[in-house]
């Protein structure tokens, strides 16, 4: 059986791949505890700049909570609700991480998927991709984290509109609200998402892990709070040997070499 996770390495940029296409990339147990480990594992490794969150087939990103096996959860009268555990580990650590993640969003993107989306930093969507909440069509309600990360994003207004009427949009429609960073043609998806990757990767390792933080926090405290944490992050920095570089690079006319220290 293949792996749900599959991990591939170019440079300083990892790429997880969602690896279930045969279900649409549908998330298990198994698959988050997977991406959640991988993520510890890409934690541990300082060579590693940036994450790229891919997946399998042409036809999905992620539709969300495998609803084979939950029924069969359901059936089974199992208790506790250890997927609702393991999407809160796996979908937590996509966005503390302190490395930029970035999704390429192929294809379906829905319930679930869309919500490991958006614990993403980032999201590149290609031009076929579909974005929905379909959760209260069945019954339920987006529970991985889409009612609160949604509406952070894009308000809540918008965010009611999506969850209310669970209808699909499309990568513009998800553009023009704000879910999506930028729309590329699906077939250099994977190539302009490890170009944009990159870019960030060739940036101050500190710098941008201070303002993924900076911005994760931003909001949840008050202005004043947020503008101290920033003064601290900024007097942080002023001492480290990247800042030094940077400069020395600047004035040298030369590409700074950093090394996240
Ligand atoms: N789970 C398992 N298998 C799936 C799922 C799914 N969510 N979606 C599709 N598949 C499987 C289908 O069963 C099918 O397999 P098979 O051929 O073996 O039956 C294969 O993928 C292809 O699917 P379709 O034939 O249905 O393909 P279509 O192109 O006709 O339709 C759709 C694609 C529109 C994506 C359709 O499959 C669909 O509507 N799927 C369900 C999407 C959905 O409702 N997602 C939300 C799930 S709920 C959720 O994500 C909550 C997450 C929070 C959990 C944590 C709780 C705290």
């Amino acid at each position: 059986m293949e792996e749900p996770i599959l991990w591939d390495r170019e440079g300083p940029v990892g790429v997880i791949t969602l690896n279930r296409p045969e279900a649409l990339n549908a998330m298990t147990l198994e698959l988050l505890e997977q991406l959640a480990r991988r993520l510890d594992e890409a934690e541990a490794d300082s060579t590693l700049r940036a994450i790229v969150l891919a997946a399998a087939g042409e036809k999905a990103f992620c539709v969300g909570a495998d609803l084979k096996s939950r029924v069969k959860e359901y059936d089974e009268g199992q208790a506790g609700d250890p997927m609702a555990d393991a999407v809160k580990s796996a979908f937590g650590r996509l966005e503390s991480i302190p490395r930029p993640t970035i999704a390429a969003v192929n294809g379906y993107c829905l319930g679930g998927g869309l919500e490991m989306a958006l614990s993403c930093d980032l999201r590149v969507a290609a031009d076929t991709a579909q974005f929905g909440l379909p959760e209260a069509r069945v019954g339920s309600l987006p529970g991985a984290g889409g009612t609160q990360r949604l509406t952070r994003l894009i308000g809540p207004a918008r965010a009611k509109e999506l969850m209310f009427t669970c209808e699909r949009i499309g990568a513009d429609e998800a553009y023009r609200l704000g879910i999506v960073n930028r729309v590329v043609p699906a077939a250099s998806l994977l190539d302009e998402t490890k170009a944009l990757a990159a870019s960030i990767a060739s940036k101050a390792p500190l710098s941008i892990q201070k303002i993924k933080l900076l911005v994760n926090r931003a909001p949840e405290v008050d202005l004043e709070t947020g503008l101290q944490l920033e003064r601290e992050a900024h007097a942080f920095l002023k001492e480290s040997e990247d800042r030094q570089e940077g400069m020395r690079a600047f004035v040298e006319k030369r590409d700074p070499v950093f090394v996240g220290r």
